[in-house]
């Protein structure tokens, strides 16, 4: 056995339990807007994220709409502006950077280490409000006329030609910046000071590693890109010299101080999501983490290296040969340590006990499309291959297999693995598995075909291509994948909703994981745990003979698919 729970020497009668739990103590709205316990600050989020997600996700609806004609008739090329700026921003700053992290990280990072809460609970609930009014302002941005300036606000566009309503978005992602410091800080503190007794460094799950080094690129990272909005917000209007030429600043700056951020940033994306999928991989193989050490340095490795890499964004920006030659060695090897954790996971399943409940097909899911994002990702860093594919749905393809399949696929196979956990309710396992797979064709068909447009030349952010109707067929496939992509998204709320009123109650491990967040209750109670954990074997020690049969046997009992 790992990580056991055990009572303090002397207390050997066990306490009655309380009836309440965390989701019952207190019901009004007020207890759970002033809520300072980690566990309900996650539900807020998912609540947020979710709506986020899907309004997001209406928006890549009317994109792949327009492009199933070369014409460009659908929508004027204005609104395909504010429609494509939509996306991106909500999807990016409102959901990929805080939907696993502030959702999952949130509610087990705390239950993992066997502490009572993160270090600062406050903190926490103002994080959520942070984001709250963040998103508030981004929606009213793109309610009120919308932005036009595409996610990445290049300048002099966003800083002086642009008469959207950039500056509110801005004010928006500004605000949502320190909503993701205050996560970063909390989940730093939370490691180094409130970890159970015998939780040592190395004991740790992976999931905590993996957002420990999250937490140390949201801390050093976001403020460079707030100042950075910042920046274009005084230069709109103050017309302070900054980015923009006419006024004797200069736009490349933008691009290096925004990808300073931003490429590191991508890492605040799926680093989280590498943790989940440590964690399910190891649950569902009934096996010990291959290599663990390897992967916990490795996202120490990814969070610096990250750091390093941000030029391989500007090969085409007037960047020196020289400079091109060391970015581009960098990114190559910053691909190292994603691979050694895609080569571990690997040899964690290899001749495990698998099984294949939805969280397993999920993370399945994600090792194949990460594989493809990241591999991809070296044409990229590839001077003279990028030349070519810079601009174009390449690009557009590669960063929806890393973000997509790394980050919402990471985030389903961790929603659906401590569903029971979250909500003491077991989903339909069985639904949840085929929507797994319907999810993973409908991505593929949805952005495989752009690596393909992009190979051929066509370039992103463009509402027609009457100039090359061979474009066509593709586009094509890619709205209909879209359109399976969505439902595969939509009908998880469905069962999962209805699991809150029909589903069975899930028990306290219902994936007979380890780890101790499986030890207490589901839903846990407010404070975690009724007694102090006290950890003292390793994590992951899992025997595969008599835990295959265990496993089996419970899943038998709660009547779920093994
Ligand atoms: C092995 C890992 C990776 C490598 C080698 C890599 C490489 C690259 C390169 C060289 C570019 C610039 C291409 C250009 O603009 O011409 C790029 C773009 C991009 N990558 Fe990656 N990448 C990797 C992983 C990731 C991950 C994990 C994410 C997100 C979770 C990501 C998100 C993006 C985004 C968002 C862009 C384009 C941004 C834009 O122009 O709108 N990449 N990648
Ligand atoms: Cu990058």
């Amino acid at each position: 056995m790992s990580t056991t729970v055990t009572t303090p020497i002397g207390n050997v009668e066990p306490a009655p339990k309380p009836r309440t739990n965390y989701l019952t103590n207190g019901h009004t709205l007020r207890s759970w807007l002033l809520t300072e316990d980690h566990k309900r600050i996650a539900i807020l989020y998912l609540i947020s994220v979710s709506f986020f997600f899907m309004l997001g996700g209406s928006f890549a609806g009317m994109i792949r709409w327009e492009l199933t004609s070369p014409a460009g008739n659908i929508l004027e090329s204005d609104a395909y502006n504010r429609v494509f700026t939509a996306h991106g921003a909500i999807m990016v700053f409102l959901f990929l950077l805080v939907a696993v992290p502030a959702v999952l990280g949130n509610f087990c990072l705390p239950l993992m280490i066997g502490a009572k809460d993160l270090a600062f609970p406050r903190i926490n609930l103002l994080s959520w409000y942070l984001y709250t009014a963040a998103g508030t302002l981004v929606l009213i941005s793109v309610i009120s006329g919308g932005v036009d300036a595409g996610w990445t606000f290049y300048t002099p566009y966003s800083s002086l030609y642009s008469n959207s309503n950039v500056s509110l978005c801005l004010v928006g992602v500004f605000i949502g910046g320190f909503s993701s410091i205050t996560t970063g800080v909390n989940f730093i503190a939370t490691v180094h000071r409130m970890r159970a007794p015998g939780m040592t460094w190395f004991r740790m799950p992976l999931f905590v590693w993996a957002h420990y080094a999250t937490g140390i690129i949201m801390m050093l990272g976001t403020p460079v890109v707030a100042i950075t909005l910042l920046c274009v917000i005084f230069e709109r209007t103050f017309q302070l010299p900054i980015f923009s030429p006419e006024l004797g600043g200069d736009p490349v700056l933008f691009q290096h101080m925004f990808w300073f951020y931003s490429h590191p940033a991508v890492y605040i994306m799926v680093l989280p999501s590498f943790g989940v999928i440590s964690e399910v991989i190891t649950a569902f193989s009934r096996k010990r983490v291959f290599g663990y050490h390897f992967i916990a340095f490795s996202s120490l490795a990814i969070a610096f290296l990250g750091f390093l890499v941000w030029g391989h964004h500007m090969f085409v920006s007037s960047q020196s040969m020289y400079q091109g030659v060391a970015f581009s060695l960098i990114t190559f090897l910053l691909a190292v340590p994603s691979a050694i954790k895609v080569f571990n996971w690997t040899a964690t399943m290899w001749k495990g006990n698998i099984h294949l409940n939805s969280p397993m097909i999920y993370a399945i899911g994600f090792m194949g499309l990460f594989l493809i994002g990241g591999l991809t990702g070296l044409f990229l860093a590839c001077m003279g291959t990028d030349v070519h594919l810079t601009a174009t749905y390449f690009i557009v393809a590669h960063f929806h297999y890393v973000m997509v399949g790394g980050t919402v696929m990471g985030f389903l196979a961790g929603l659906h693995f401590w569903w029971p956990k979250m909500t003491g309710k077991l989903f339909n396992d069985n639904v949840a598995r085929w929507n797994a797979i319907v999810v993973f064709l409908g991505f593929n068909l949805t952005f495989f075909p752009q690596f393909i447009l992009g190979w051929l030349g066509m370039p992103r952010r463009y509402h027609y291509y009457y100039f090359a109707p061979e474009y066509q067929p593709f586009n094509i496939m890619s709205t209909l994948g879209a359109t399976v992509l969505g439902v595969g998204f939509i009908v998880p709320v469905f069962y999962l909703i209805t699991s809150l009123f029909k589903g069975k109650p899930a028990g306290d491990n219902p994936w007979g994981a380890h780890g101790l967040e499986w030890q207490t209750t589901s839903p846990p109670p407010t404070e975690n745990f009724y007694y102090d954990p006290i950890v003292t074997d390793d994590v992951y020690d899992y025997d595969p003979v008599a835990e295959h049969e265990q496993f089996l046997e419970k899943q038998r009992q709660l009547g779920a698919h093994a």
